[in-house]
């Protein structure tokens, strides 16, 4: 029998264009509409928390009304095919990945539909707003934030993931501006350890001079092809 690759897949705004969700650095991007350090930082959060609250209320929201896409599909498919040598790290919050069937998802900036509680730290799965202060489930104290990773701390389950780079054959990177690190830097991570590397973006990212190969396409044409 044929040795079957470990896969590591890397997804990030772009995968999920196609289903009507925002990237952040395209034209027409959130990043356009909203300053980084205004919305996405702890300290914009301790500064003006309605504000922040109130952005991810909002994306909470709509990613409820969004469905997979072709690419979110192709990959589940990909994950029921390789089981568990394969693992999709995703920088995205939405949940489509995990809609589309696919059963091996990190969400390394965490999840819309995640609440973290600042005063006992528990984590709540959570589809309502926040802006006007629920009480925690676990703790009963009106201390709960979006599960976000903003700009300066840590991603999660980084440990996991260059586990998952060490053991890897091939990189594939879908959907993303390769502007965020450590993200960005995984493509060198799993060159530097030995895997083949793909790129699959709607144009070349900044760093796909890193890649062996590059495609460039929407995400649902491009990903389904790769997949077929
Ligand atoms: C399509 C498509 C279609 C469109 N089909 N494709 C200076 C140098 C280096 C690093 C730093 C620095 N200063 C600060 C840092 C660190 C900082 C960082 O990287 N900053 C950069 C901006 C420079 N990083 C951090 O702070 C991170 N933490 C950290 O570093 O901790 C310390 C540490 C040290 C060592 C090891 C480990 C850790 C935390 C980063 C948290 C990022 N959080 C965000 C916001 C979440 C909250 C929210 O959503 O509101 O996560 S930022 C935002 O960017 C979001 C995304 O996950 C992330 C990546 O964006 P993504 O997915 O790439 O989207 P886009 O829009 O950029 O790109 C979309 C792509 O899709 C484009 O290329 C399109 O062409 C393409 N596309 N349509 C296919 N149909």
């Amino acid at each position: 029998m044929a040795t079957i690759p470990n896969i590591v897949i890397l997804t990030g705004a772009g995968i999920s264009a196609e289903s009507g969700i925002d990237t952040f650095r395209s034209a027409g991007g959130l990043w356009e509409s909203y300053a980084v350090e205004d919305v996405a930082t702890p300290e914009a959060f301790e500064r003006d928390p309605d504000l922040v609250l109130g952005f991810y209320d909002m994306r909470r929201e709509a990613i409820q009304t969004k469905t997979p896409n072709a690419a979110h599909m192709a990959l589940a498919r990909l994950d029921r095919e390789w089981g568990k040598d394969l693992l999709i790290v995703t920088q995205n919050l939405d949940d489509l990945h995990e809609r589309a069937g696919a059963s091996r998802v990190l969400h390394m900036h965490g999840e819309h539909l995640s609440v973290w509680c600042t005063a006992c730290d528990a984590r709540s799965r959570w589809k309502e707003t926040l802006i006007e202060r629920p009480p925690c489930p676990e703790c009963g104290e009106p201390a709960l934030r979006p599960d976000i990773v903003w700009f300066g701390e840590m991603p999660y389950r980084m440990d996991e993931i260059f586990e998952a780079l060490h053991e890897a054959d091939l990189f594939v990177s879908i959907g993303t501006s390769g502007a965020v690190y450590p993200a960005a830097g995984f493509v060198r991570n799993a060159r530097e350890l030995g895997a083949a590397t793909l790129e699959l973006n709607l144009e070349p990212s900044q760093g796909t001079g890193w890649f062996d190969e590059a495609r460039h396409g929407p995400a649902t044409q491009i990903v389904s092809q790769w997949v077929e």
